[in-house]
């Protein structure tokens, strides 16, 4: 039987694929259990630098929860499988390494939700956005509310909330939803493009600002500096630093090895 997730490690790089394209990869109990223990291990792994997260097929990154699943779920079963959507994107947002979205056709949902909680956005030109939970008798529960407004800005993240109409690649990257938009078979090549480049820098530096960036969001400035300078003092200390200056004065790219 097909596996809900796809996972391959190269060089590098982690590549999730959510894998029920036949149900335009409905987020199942079956995806986003099998999503938590993959970041799980992915978070310990040193020689795990980046993570893309992507969908198969064309027509869908995720059209959301299933729903079909749900149907049958009691209110326990139902709150149980929230939950679960909820910690796989609480833990892609936390997970040390960053995170790339690769995106193609319907991102709804617990699925616009898994994207938002990445660091960076990929999208083809047939991707389509939006929350459909408020025509459900509920709004999205994995923390769409919460981060659409740090993404977007809160005046725009309230119309899409509470409209729940969709929204086009374009749009959505005028509104500094997605970063990119490409044709659809360009999607997977410009993500790998952009993790190639992560690979490239300080993988320890790449942690702590993905940590400032996240955290320091939500702080004053004064602790977020705060926080900064806790993070950054001990890179000075590290091998990776001293690498990094000398291969800037032998012109060559460094080599660098997280420690
Ligand atoms: N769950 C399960 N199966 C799905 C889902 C889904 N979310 N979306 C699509 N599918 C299945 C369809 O049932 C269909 O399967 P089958 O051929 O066996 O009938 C197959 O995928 C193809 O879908 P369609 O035939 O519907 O394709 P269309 O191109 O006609 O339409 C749409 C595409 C517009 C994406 C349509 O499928 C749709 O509206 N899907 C549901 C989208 C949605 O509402 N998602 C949000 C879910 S809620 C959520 O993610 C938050 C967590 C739960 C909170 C619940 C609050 C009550």
């Amino acid at each position: 039987m097909d596996q809900p997730l796809e996972v391959e490690h190269e060089d590098g790089i982690v590549t999730a694929r959510l894998n029920r394209p036949q149900a335009l990869n409905a987020i199942s109990s079956a995806m986003a259990e099998a999503l938590c223990s993959l970041l799980d291990d992915v978070a310990g792994r040193r020689d795990a630098r980046v993570l893309v997260l992507t969908g198969a097929g064309e027509r869908a990154f995720s059209a959301g929860a299933d729903l079909k699943e749900r149907r049958t779920m009691t209110p326990a079963e139902l709150w149980a499988h929230s939950r679960k959507i909820h910690r796989a994107c609480d833990l892609l947002e936390l997970l040390p390494q960053p995170v790339i979205c690769a995106i193609r056709g319907y991102c709804l949902g617990g699925g616009l939700e898994l994207a938002l909680a990445a660091d960076i956005r990929v999208a083809a030109e047939n991707s389509e956005f939006g929350f459909p939970e408020m025509t459900l008798g509920a709004f999205p529960g994995s923390g769409g509310p919460v981060r659409l407004p740090r993404v977007v800005g809160a005046a725009w993240a309230k119309e899409i909330l509470l409209t729940a109409r969709r929204v086009g690649a374009l749009e959505a990257r005028e509104r500094g939803l997605v970063h990119y938009v490409v044709p659809a078979a360009e999607v997977d090549t410009r993500a790998r493009e952009i993790a190639r480049r992560i690979l490239g820098v300080s993988p320890l530096g790449a942690r702590a600002v993905k940590q400032i960036v996240n955290r320091g969001i939500a702080m004053s400035t004064e602790e977020a500096t705060a926080l900064a300078n806790a993070l950054r003092q001990p890179l000075e200390a590290t091998k990776d630093y001293q690498e990094g200056l000398r291969a800037h004065f032998e012109k060559r790219a460094p080599r660098f090895i997280g420690e």
